[in-house]
């Protein structure tokens, strides 16, 4: 929409950098034309994880410190079992990051393999306090994190660490709304395998079944999948991934290893995540094709937002809503005649509702980048009015919008 189709056949490696990009070459390199970079340990050195959460002497993870740190409460933290598949992911559950700690560091004395890896730990919004990193520059146009950091329904935000010992990874996937993700190395190494987009039908069956380990694959299943275009890629200690939107990736731990990462969205790729929510919202119209005659069709229209919002976690509003949001504080940032720190970039106390009550939480600290750091306002604001437009003429999803989120409509 934004962009003339994006073109994949002219790379040949991952570029890695030593030296963080400005915000403008890490636009105009890597965000419009959608493809991967590693960033040298520069950018990270100073982070309070990359001083305190490693031993120097012997680059592991410091448990001790770990523990001291962190364990002062009792904090449950999400984990899943590598061993253990549930259906396109790995068994889930929950634990103390104290037993966590100390059974990782028991299997990595004895150099065995470990199998509980934690994952999409929200460690801002539990210790937003502790300072741990900063988001860099190049990364701080985030939208979904300034969006779902804000929202005033619901407690959420796409800011994780991940901790796991040899051996312990993530299945082949793409992520979240085909969101881009940055993933920075605090200590180990991460193999990722990363494939660039529009390849799904090497990795797909005839039943939308995709392939779960790149390492274990049916040739039956998946006869065609080695004719994937792929990229191998050994992430250091200290160096930072961007991964691009709609590119399947798998990662492995080499060592034990911790890593921050964020799922975020922008002006660059919000053509993507439009297209994604629109595919995923065909596939359920597909699925519930048989209760459409026996439905009024404004219950259909209600009927496929639900299940959508439930399978893949926004609907038509979500995405009204983000948008219209980065919307208004564009216009707040140009009507104010270029102010260095827009004001959405500090940090509050904001109350928010959860199940009807007043609760309080901390908004994030997101460094405030001199505006020479951010896209062209003009640009953003011209790509989320055609977003915006798009979503004002679909028929069912202006109905969506108006008849069952009561949120009043222009008709521009
Ligand atoms: O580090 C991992 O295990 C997975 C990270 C990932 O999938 C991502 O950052 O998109
Ligand atoms: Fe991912």
């Amino acid at each position: 929409m934004f962009h003339a189709t994006r073109d994949y056949s002219a790379i040949k490696e991952i570029p890695l950098l030593k030296s963080p990009p400005s915000y403008e070459e890490f636009r105009q390199h890597y965000l419009e034309p959608n493809t991967p970079v590693i960033i040298g340990s520069a950018m990270i050195q100073h982070w309070r994880a990359r001083q305190e959460w490693v031993c120097p002497d012997t680059g592991k993870p410091n448990f001790d410190a770990l523990r001291e740190q962190l364990c002062q409460r009792t904090v449950k933290v999400p984990v899943a079992d590598c061993q253990t598949r549930d259906f396109t992911d790995q068994k889930r559950s929950t634990m103390d990051m104290k037993d966590f700690l100390d059974e990782w560091e028991t299997h990595s004395r004895a150099n065995e393999h470990s199998r509980t890896y934690l994952k999409d730990f929200h460690f801002i919004r539990t210790f937003p306090e502790y300072g741990a990193y900063e988001t860099p520059t190049i990364f701080c146009d985030d939208w979904m994190n300034e969006f779902w950091t804000r929202r005033m329904d619901m407690d959420d935000d796409y800011r994780f660490v991940y901790c796991g010992g040899h051996g312990t990874f993530t299945p082949f996937h793409a992520d979240v709304y085909r969101s881009y993700s940055w993933s920075a190395n605090i200590c180990g190494v991460k193999k990722w395998t990363l494939f660039p987009p529009d390849q799904e039908h090497l990795f797909q069956d005839n039943h939308h079944n995709t392939v779960y380990d790149i390492d274990n694959v049916n040739p039956t299943q998946f006869p065609n999948f080695h004719k994937a275009e792929r990229f191998t890629i050994y992430q250091q200690p200290g160096q930072t991934l961007f991964v691009p939107s709609g590119w399947w990736h798998q990662v492995q731990n080499i060592g034990d290893t911790i890593s921050i990462n964020h799922n975020w969205c922008n002006g660059s790729n919000l053509d993507l995540l439009l297209d994604s929510l629109s595919s995923d919202l065909k596939e359920v119209e597909r699925e519930l094709e048989h209760l459409k005659e026996m439905m009024e069709e404004g219950e259909w229209i209600e009927t496929c937002q639900k299940v959508l919002l439930s399978n893949s976690g926004w609907d038509w509003s979500t995405l009204w809503h983000m948008c219209t949001a980065v919307r208004d504080r564009v216009l707040r940032q140009m009507n104010d005649g270029m102010i260095e720190s827009p004001t959405f970039l500090d940090s509050t106390c904001t109350i928010f509702l959860q199940d009807g009550e007043e609760k309080q939480r901390t908004t994030p600290i997101f460094p405030a980048p001199l505006l020479s750091q951010q896209p062209p306002l003009e640009l953003t604001l011209q790509r989320v009015n055609t977003v915006l437009d798009v979503i004002r003429k679909d028929p069912s999803a202006r109905w969506y919008l108006v008849h069952v989120k009561m949120i009043p409509i222009d008709t521009k």
